[in-house]
């Protein structure tokens, strides 16, 4: 659920840019649209609800967009753990180069280090910024798998996808508190009732919320090597085990020597809530130029369960209720 810090300079894309923002604007006006939590209108594209900054940035991808076999993509529907994430993969795969220490993970949000992949796509207004990256490129994302390419979604095309989702009751309580610090001061706050109901019916940021967590999940049963699948409260739960999971998934996996270091175990120990939420780099500084977001704002409670201290039980059931039609004969659950 974000922006990039500095927005992208758009003012003189190339040409082929300026084809595929035709396109977009010629596409949005015959899109559903609704009002977002805040103040950005939201479209309704290939299913699923999102801004135009979104939607023009997935046609960048769609159309410009070189992969390579090294790219590394976080994905998450927000709220479900993309700042953690986004640490843990960053920690992963450049555990060689750094020590623990004196870590860019204690000088830098995880968004700068893990840049959002619809944001920079934008960026120079060509390919230009996003070529320059070198590999292993690690770019974050929120669009929903079937958004992104068969380039990069086929089983010949050997980038990766790393999911983590979460509860949907504390991913709507998450979003809410963080949906009330973007609105504008103008409006009035958004009520919990109001806001539920949206979310609910599947108008929330890259919603609905279980088609986005579907998309993934059967991806990652059809193509295990492409898209590795988790869940936060089982990282919470066994932190150590999955950081190997995901060092596996991504072609580098501890030896023994790392392990005799405890190197998985720094990796955790760096990236929990506890310590990032604790750097200065995370407590004071502002995010956006033109929002009210700080870096802290992404660090609320990071706790599993949270709901109940928000959520009335029959909103709980409400939520578990549609949870569990929407995943009837799917084969995936949230526990
Ligand atoms: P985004 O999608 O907008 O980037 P994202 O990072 O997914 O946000 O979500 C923030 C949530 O992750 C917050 O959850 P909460 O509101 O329930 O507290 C935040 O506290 C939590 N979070 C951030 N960092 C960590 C971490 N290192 N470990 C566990 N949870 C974390």
């Amino acid at each position: 659920m974000e922006t990039s810090k500095t927005f992208p300079s758009v003012e003189t894309p190339d040409e082929a840019y300026q084809k595929t923002f035709k396109n977009c604007d010629e596409l949005l006006p015959t899109l559903p649209q609704t009002k977002g939590w805040w103040s950005v209108q939201l479209f309704q594209y290939h299913g699923f609800w999102i801004h135009i900054f979104g939607i023009r940035g997935s046609m960048l991808i769609h159309d410009h967009f070189k992969p390579r076999s090294t790219d590394i993509v976080v994905a998450t529907s927000p709220k479900c753990g993309t700042t953690w994430l986004r640490a843990l993969v960053f920690s992963i795969i450049n555990r060689a180069s750094f020590d623990f220490s004196d870590h860019p993970l204690r000088k830098a949000n995880p968004q700068d280090l893990v840049p959002f992949f619809e944001s920079i796509i934008h960026k120079d207004g060509s390919t230009s910024f996003v070529d320059g990256i070198p590999s292993p490129r690690l770019l974050s994302t929120h669009l929903p798998y079937s958004l992104f390419p068969t380039r990069m979604t086929d089983d010949t095309s050997a980038c990766r996808f790393v999911y983590i989702c979460r509860d949907p009751k504390d991913v709507f309580v998450s979003k809410w508190h963080f949906a009330n610090k973007l609105r504008p001061k103008e409006l009035p706050p958004l009520s919990l009732e109001e806001t539920f109901d949206l979310f609910c019916k599947g108008v929330s940021h890259y919603g609905p919320f279980w088609d986005h967590v579907l998309g993934y999940w059967k991806a990652s049963v059809e193509s295990p090597k492409k898209v590795l699948f988790l869940k936060y409260e089982e990282v919470k739960k066994e932190p150590l085990g999955c950081v190997r999971k995901v060092a596996e998934f991504l072609g580098v996996p501890f030896t023994p020597e790392e392990e005799n270091k405890e190197i998985v175990e720094q990796i955790v120990k760096l990236c929990s809530f506890e310590s990032m939420s604790n750097q200065v780099v995370n407590k004071l500084d502002k995010r956006y130029q033109q929002r009210p977001i700080s870096n802290s704002d992404f660090f609320r409670k990071g706790e599993v369960g949270d709901w109940v201290n928000h959520l009335s039980p029959q909103m709980a059931e409400k939520l578990d209720q549609i949870t569990e039609e929407k995943l009837q004969d799917t084969g995936f659950n949230f526990h």
